[in-house]
């Protein structure tokens, strides 16, 4: 008798356990559940942030990929002219390879916080042109192998879908001033040559709709593909608030990229939520209406068998860049709170992602481009 109770209670105690762990991610992690359809789950990471054991240990229990949030971009891997530091990269890696995830780049060319020495340079385009064709054949052959997939070119594109400028397309530019989306073409070539193996992608934001931005994009890529630039993909960040206007048509949108025969990635994906002057939430309906943004994404991804990840910019409230570039007027943005609790946000998520395992063909369809793609 005493045996039994004894039994029974470690019975109890057992389903305790294993409850708690799948509330808080553990046999349904997201990882897992994309993986079950064929999705990468991703977050932006910071290896600054790996001494904290809650953080490294939510990231290996729910994501199958990571991607440098800022430790890979032109101000960190060449500080001085022709002075690498992969470091903060490569500890970024480790990490990953140690957890069996992959990892993602970001990004090669952007026009945006490049080092001082770029900008003050007065460089001429034949030698920025030289400058920008070893920076991105050090770095992609750095990480060759290691990176499976690249941001080659980050937010080239403004909301009228016109060229932004810049100092690589007219400012002065490589020599390619006027012709296009050539330079973005050469950044591709550039990054093909130094890792032929890895997936090159087109990111930008405020793209996940069908608008002059994304047009414009399209038109890039179907261009690309039909001269045989090496494109593989398009990166829609999704930096989005409550009302979201563009996720109505992002199934349509991530469907006429898969068209052209290149795949689409949700690359920063982060749903702003306003706070009051304390900081504080308005109403915690605030996170249900938040939860029905991040659903809505993960449906529309899981639906189209081009999408193949999902990743989040962050993922706990701890670390965000919202706050402090709203001016502290947003917080809140991503699917753990500050304390690493699951949100209603990650509960959407995860059950977009269930819902979507009921459709096997997707799924199906799915891994089958993704294989044909890596041969
Ligand atoms: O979140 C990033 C922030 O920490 C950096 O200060 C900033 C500049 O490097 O970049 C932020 O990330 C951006 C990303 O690289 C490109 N898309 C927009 C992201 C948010 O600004």
């Amino acid at each position: 008798m005493a045996r039994r109770i004894v039994g029974s209670a470690a019975a109890v105690m057992l389903l305790a356990l294993a409850g708690g762990l799948m509330a808080a991610g553990g046999s349904q992690s997201l990882r897992s559940a994309g993986a079950r359809i064929g999705i990468l789950a991703g977050a932006a990471a910071a290896p600054q942030h790996f001494s904290d054991p809650n953080y490294t240990a939510t990231l290996i229990r729910d994501y199958s990929m990571i991607e440098p949030e800022n430790q890979m971009k032109w101000r960190a891997t060449e500080p001085a002219r022709g002075q690498f530091n992969f470091r903060p990269g490569d500890e970024l890696v480790r990490f990953a390879q140690a957890h069996g995830m992959k990892v993602r780049g970001h990004n090669l060319l952007w026009a945006k916080f490049n080092p001082a020495w770029l900008y003050r340079g007065h460089f001429t385009p034949a030698q920025l042109r030289e400058i920008m064709r070893q920076h991105i054949t050090r770095v992609a052959g750095h990480y060759a192998g290691r990176v499976f997939a690249w941001d080659v070119v980050n937010e080239a594109f403004d909301r009228e879908g016109h060229l932004r400028h810049s100092i690589w397309y007219d400012r002065p530019g490589i020599g390619l001033a006027g012709d296009g989306t050539a330079y973005i073409a050469q950044a591709f070539r550039w990054a093909h040559a130094a890792d032929p193996k890895a997936l090159l992608f087109y990111n930008d934001f405020d793209a996940e709709g069908i608008n002059a931005k994304s047009d414009a994009i399209y038109a890039m890529v179907k261009d690309f593909k039909a001269r045989g630039v090496p494109i593989d993909g398009v990166g829609l960040q999704a930096h989005l608030g409550l009302n979201a206007a563009g996720v109505s048509q992002l199934a349509a949108n991530i469907a006429r990229f898969g068209g052209l025969g290149v795949q689409v990635q949700i690359t920063e994906l982060d749903v702003r939520v306003p706070v009051n002057a304390q900081g504080q939430l308005l109403s915690s309906n605030e996170l249900a209406r938040q939860a029905k943004v991040y659903g809505r994404v993960a449906e529309a991804c899981a639906q189209e068998p081009a999408c193949t990840a999902f990743q989040t910019w962050g993922f706990t409230d701890r670390y965000s860049w919202i706050p402090h570039h709203t001016h502290e007027k947003f917080g809140f943005a991503l699917p753990f709170s500050s304390a690493y609790k699951p949100k209603p946000a990650y509960y959407a998520i995860l059950s977009a992602f269930k819902k979507a395992e009921r459709n096997r063909s997707v799924t199906g369809q799915r891994i089958r481009l993704e294989r044909e793609r890596l041969r």
